[in-house]
């Protein structure tokens, strides 16, 4: 039996499990602790526990509180070279107060005024953007200037140069979403600075990367690849938003095409590769019909999802909220996740998923379903 199934095992750190504290072994302890040595015996518990236990908590930001103090950010702080990003993180409470969502996810709200720059500079950390409200901002791409609109998903791989700019007459504020805690733990970063101003007097409607790569089924012949992240710069949201339409609309016509009754779903895909869009997160739009209620899903990894639209009650391990358009939660790691609602609801959600799968890490569990 895993130990996984054996929740009743006693767990060595149990005081019974410890041996007798003599003057002898207090000595022997306080020489480890001078050596810089710490015995597995006290913190096996911990270290190796029956299933993953993390210490990130299951969180709710809501967007009537962020969006405003962004507003504030934006009137108070301006944006540019040194500082990068007029970006406020979402601090998980159990990570110590380090701006991390998750132990392995940055999650941000990010704010830019009319005309304002968010300069150009590459790193290696993987990122998107996913707009719940607003348009008038262009990320500019190696060069390669992208429309910004409510709804669309925009990926941006690692090691590509980027910036922004803010084209309108009216502020915007998207979300990011970054690898950075899973490359700040893994001492893997590498950053660089590019030119201070954002080149958009080019900014046509549709980017390079979307007359190259947008058109279902298609490869140019002269990109083959494959590449390790996507070379499409926006997901648009008359895609997603049609993808999830038709396979409700399937359902209901008795094809059973949806992840479970009621709950319709898309991958954001590569399509140099069919897998995820960038080597460390995986991102996902989950759409659930009125009146439906997912069945208790746990998976190794975590993730954070943003209501794009309508409202729910979500419960992740012991949290419950209602949820309304572009609240953020965050799911640990194994920590159950189930969703109701009454009037539909759409998610946007991402996750590490790709890091668990390719170390051979993952896990899942459906209730019911025995993974
Ligand atoms: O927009 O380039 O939230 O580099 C964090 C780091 C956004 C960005 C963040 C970044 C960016
Ligand atoms: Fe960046």
């Amino acid at each position: 039996m895993s130990p996984v199934n054996s929740p009743m095992r006693v767990q060595a750190t149990d005081a019974d499990s410890q041996p007798e504290r003599t003057p002898q072994l207090e000595a022997l302890y306080r020489n480890f602790e001078q050596q810089l040595l710490i015995p597995l015996w006290t913190e096996i518990g911990e270290l190796m526990p029956p299933h993953p236990a993390s210490t990130a908590l299951p969180h709710l930001w809501r967007w009537k509180n962020l969006l405003p103090a962004a507003e504030q950010a934006g009137e108070l702080v301006p944006v540019g070279r040194g500082g990068e990003r007029r970006a406020i993180a979402l601090a998980n409470p159990g990570l110590g107060g380090q701006p991390f969502a998750t132990p392995t996810l940055w999650a941000a709200i990010q704010y830019l005024n009319p005309m304002e720059d968010a300069p150009v500079h590459r790193h290696t950390q993987n990122a998107f953007r996913f707009v719940v409200e607003g348009e008038g901002v262009w990320t500019v791409v190696n060069g390669d200037p992208v429309a910004m609109r409510r709804g669309d998903f925009l990926p941006q791989a690692g090691w590509h140069w980027h910036g922004h700019h803010n084209r309108s007459a009216s502020a915007m504020a998207w979300i990011d979403g970054l690898d950075i805690p899973f490359q700040h733990y893994t001492d893997a970063a590498f950053f660089e600075f590019g030119p201070d101003e954002v080149d958009t007097r080019q900014a046509p409607e549709r980017s390079r990367s979307e007359r190259l790569w947008a058109h279902p089924g298609l490869r140019p012949l002269t990109r083959l690849g494959p590449t390790p992240a996507t070379p499409l710069l926006a997901y648009r949201w008359e895609h997603t938003d049609h993808a999830l339409s038709e396979q409700l609309a399937l359902e209901a016509g008795g094809d059973p095409v949806t992840v479970e009754p009621g709950h319709a779903a898309v991958r954001y895909t590569n399509p140099t590769t069919g897998g995820d869009v960038l080597p460390t997160l995986r991102t996902e739009f989950h759409r659930l019909a009125p009146h439906t209620a997912t069945a208790a899903h746990r998976e190794v990894g975590s993730s954070v999802f943003q209501v794009f639209d309508g409202t729910g009650q979500v419960s992740v391990g012991e949290a419950r909220w209602t949820v309304e358009r572009g609240d953020l939660f965050v799911v640990p790691s194994w920590q159950p996740l189930t969703v109701e609602t009454e009037s539909g609801l759409d998610l946007f959600r991402f996750s590490d998923a790709p890091i668990f799968e390719r170390l051979h890490l993952d896990r899942s569990h459906q209730e019911g379903i025995h993974a």
